[in-house]
């Protein structure tokens, strides 16, 4: 395809670019049994419209679904299954796709009985019930939540064949809630707090210090996403919504904010979501998740099939520190880049998805992505990461991902010097 690398490439331009390269589709055929024979589907009739009073997806889509890792999975009640990235379009993920990670299991919770308990430093210490928080002004807003620990087991090589374990433990999906702003305005908070310490009513009882300034900013306690209650797996009835930071601080099953005036220095931002750097110091209170983006499609659960020609790449981006300016992607390992087209809503803090048709020749390729955030911070690569953060970290590997197309069209996970 000529002019490819034109970012303003017209439709027209394009599809001529097309057609004079390589055809997309095959001239009908008399003996196609697709068409000349009559299918099951046409001859009987459907279901009613009582089968599924909540619908599922086509059994031929059985493959789009939540996967763990055997090896990382010691007890399924304290781990974490990953996202089909490969499988999705847009930037939604669907509720029954979103990743899941707990570290006491899913707690089912009756709406009825669940309170909201806000104390500490305020004047007066409430319980809202999931009805009084429904009394409060409500919003709409999409936000990834990505695990700090997300890509980790990446760090120090290449090691996990699919970008739905690699970069499988994000999701993005629009959330209603309520301002924590005005919860705590309810409350009072006093002029000495500083912090606060949500707190989730799961076994693992979850807690983690986040800075005032932030709860009064932008965070939500959501009660929906994509338009329905909250999943059970996503902290059914209640979650604290933290923009941008790493999901850890998304505290699930939201039963108490305590207001303090320092921060707790919990387990889970003590000995865990803190970042060994070389030589045994540690990086603490890195909240905000880093500019990344990964290719989904093709990936190593998501091979090319056709043998060259027009080729369509896929991939996601996104930042914590606000939207996606530009998107670039390489065929040949990070030698020469090109503009890719980001397509759809581009919100602060929420996935975006970029495309990149190319004309393939067959021969291998070493697919990578790089995204450039609205403050102008540049994906890096895996060594410029290294070396800065040395190779003892798990979490906030945000660096460029390879993928290697085979002749074949597979697709493995490798690393490029
Ligand atoms: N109450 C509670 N909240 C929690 C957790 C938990 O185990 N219990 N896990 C945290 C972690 S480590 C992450 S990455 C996110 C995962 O959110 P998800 O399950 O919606 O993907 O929830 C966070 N909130
Ligand atoms: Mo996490």
């Amino acid at each position: 395809m000529a002019n490819s690398d034109n970012p303003t490439l017209s439709r027209r331009a394009m599809l001529g670019g097309v057609a004079g390269s390589a055809a997309l589709a095959t001239v009908a055929r008399a003996n196609d049994p697709a068409i000349t024979e009559m299918q099951e589907w046409t001859q009987y009739l459907g279901d009613g419209v009582d089968a599924a009073p909540y619908g599922v997806p086509s059994e031929y889509e059985a493959d789009a679904v939540r996967r763990d890792v055997p090896w990382l999975t010691a007890d399924p009640v304290s781990s974490v299954n990953f996202t089909p990235l490969h499988k999705l379009e847009g930037i939604i993920t669907p509720n029954g796709l979103c990743f899941e990670r707990h570290h006491g299991g899913v707690a089912q919770i009756d709406p009825a009985m669940h309170r909201l308990m806000i104390n500490g430093l305020v004047d007066k210490p409430l319980v809202f019930t999931m009805e009084d928080i429904k009394r409060f002004p409500r919003e709409n807003r999409i936000y990834f939540l990505e695990c700090a620990a997300n890509t980790g087991m990446e760090w120090r090589g290449a090691q996990l064949n699919g970008c739905q374990f690699t970069h499988g433990m994000v999701h993005c999906v629009m959330y209603t809630g309520v301002p924590l702003r005005y919860l705590l305005e309810e409350a009072g908070v006093k002029t000495n707090a500083k912090w606060i310490m949500p707190e989730g009513a799961d076994a693992s009882a979850m807690t983690r210090s986040i800075p005032l300034d932030k709860a009064l900013d932008d965070c939500l306690i959501a009660f929906a996403m994509n338009g329905e209650a909250l999943r059970p797996e996503q902290g059914y009835p209640l979650r604290i919504v933290v923009p941008g930071w790493e999901g850890n601080m998304w505290v699930k099953w939201l039963r108490r904010i305590e207001v303090g005036d320092e921060p707790w220095h919990h387990r889970e931002e003590t000995s865990k979501y803190t970042d060994l750097l070389e030589g045994g110091k540690a990086r603490r209170f890195t909240w905000e998740m880093d500019v990344k983006s990964v290719i989904t499609n093709p990936s190593p659960q998501a091979p090319i099939t056709h043998e060259k020609g027009h080729t369509v790449l896929s991939g996601l981006a996104w930042s914590g520190r606000g939207n996606i300016k530009r998107v670039d992607v390489s065929i040949d390992g990070g030698r020469n880049w090109r503009p890719a087209r980001i397509d759809g809503p581009s919100h602060d803090k929420a996935l975006h998805r970029f495309y990149h048709e190319f004309d393939w020749d067959g021969s291998p390729l070493l697919l990578q992505s790089r995204a450039v955030d609205s403050e102008g911070w540049v994906q890096p690569t895996k060594d410029a990461l290294r070396d800065v953060r040395g190779t003892e970290s798990i979490y906030h590997n945000n660096s460029i991902q390879t993928w290697h197309v085979r002749k074949g069209g597979e697709v493995e996970n490798v690393e490029v010097g």
